[in-house]
């Protein structure tokens, strides 16, 4: 017999993603000067906006409105993350000469710290979870040159074949497919998870309104995400993603780099294996 969960909703995934994040110490050391020059441009185009579409009182109270709901709901993590992260990524890449391996979004749903586990491994998971596609997910970490990194940790964190984030939604275990890889002396790694589904965004809330208002859509591609940290390294954030699947080229969080796109290649039992290698860059 299958237990009933209680369903879950925007609001409660983006109250978790809310009380998460306010638990993080967020600091940056702008300058008031640099303040005002950001806010004024943000003002000023906000004002342009305006003019342009001749923005009528209605939709100035609808915008006041959705404003509000959009944080009372909790969503403020999740719509800055899906339509505005992408852009501040690209900029602090683009910035450095980075040749390593792309990043990509961070997305609301990481938590740090989740449980050690060792090179070879299988991620945590329940039975239910067993029963979907598995996926072989192996490889190295190195430097530029191709030396394994030792030691390094791949955090790795994925939605379930429902499209769940555990501790994001109810009725599954804190650390489920959620875990801390260890590579081996040579910097690899081999891990068994499950092939996550394309994945809907929550939008029975103000962000999957404001999709609606303007007759968008609320998927991103499977994708795994992944961080990868070896000290003296460049940490990288980033997601991969799965050749040919639905939604790689139409993400509504526009994160998808052809450089993070998986080949996967198929077993006879459903199950599928793939390789993928890191190369860190020196921290600058
Ligand atoms: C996700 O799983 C995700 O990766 C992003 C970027 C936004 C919402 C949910
Ligand atoms: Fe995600």
């Amino acid at each position: 017999m299958s237990q009933t969960q209680p369903t879950p909703t925007a609001q409660d995934s983006g109250s978790k993603a809310t009380d998460k994040f306010k638990n993080v110490q967020v600091h940056s050391d702008t300058s008031k000067e640099r303040a005002f020059a950001i806010y004024k441009d943000v003002l000023d185009a906000l004002g342009q906006i305006a003019q342009k579409h001749q923005v009528t009182y209605d939709e100035y109270r609808v915008l006041k409105n959705w404003l509000i709901q959009i944080g009372e709901y909790g969503e403020w993590p999740l719509w800055l993350d899906v339509f505005l992260e992408h852009e501040i990524e690209k900029i602090n890449y683009d910035r450095h000469s980075y040749v390593g391996t792309k990043g990509s979004i961070e997305g609301p749903y990481y938590v740090p710290n989740a449980p050690k586990l060792p090179a070879q491994c299988e991620m945590p998971m329940r039975d239910q979870d067993k029963a979907a596609p598995a996926l072989f997910f192996q490889g190295q970490v190195t430097d530029l040159e191709g030396n394994g990194l030792g030691g390094a940790t791949v955090e790795l964190w994925h939605a379930d074949e429902e499209g769940y984030y555990s501790q994001f939604a109810p009725g599954i275990p804190e650390w489920n497919l959620r875990g801390t890889i260890v590579t081996d002396e040579e910097g690899r790694y081999d891990v068994k998870t499950l092939r996550p589904a394309p994945y809907q965004i929550p939008h029975d809330g103000p962000t999957g309104w404001f999709i609606e208002s303007y007759g968008g859509h609320p998927w991103r591609p499977a994708h795994l995400h992944l961080m990868v940290k070896h000290p003296g390294y460049r940490e990288i954030t980033t997601q991969l993603y799965f050749k040919g699947g639905d939604y790689t080229d139409n993400d509504v969080a526009t994160a998808v780099k052809p450089e993070l796109i998986l080949d996967l290649q198929q077993e006879s039992d459903g199950s599928s294996s793939v390789t993928y290698n890191f190369a860190l860059d020196k921290e600058s």
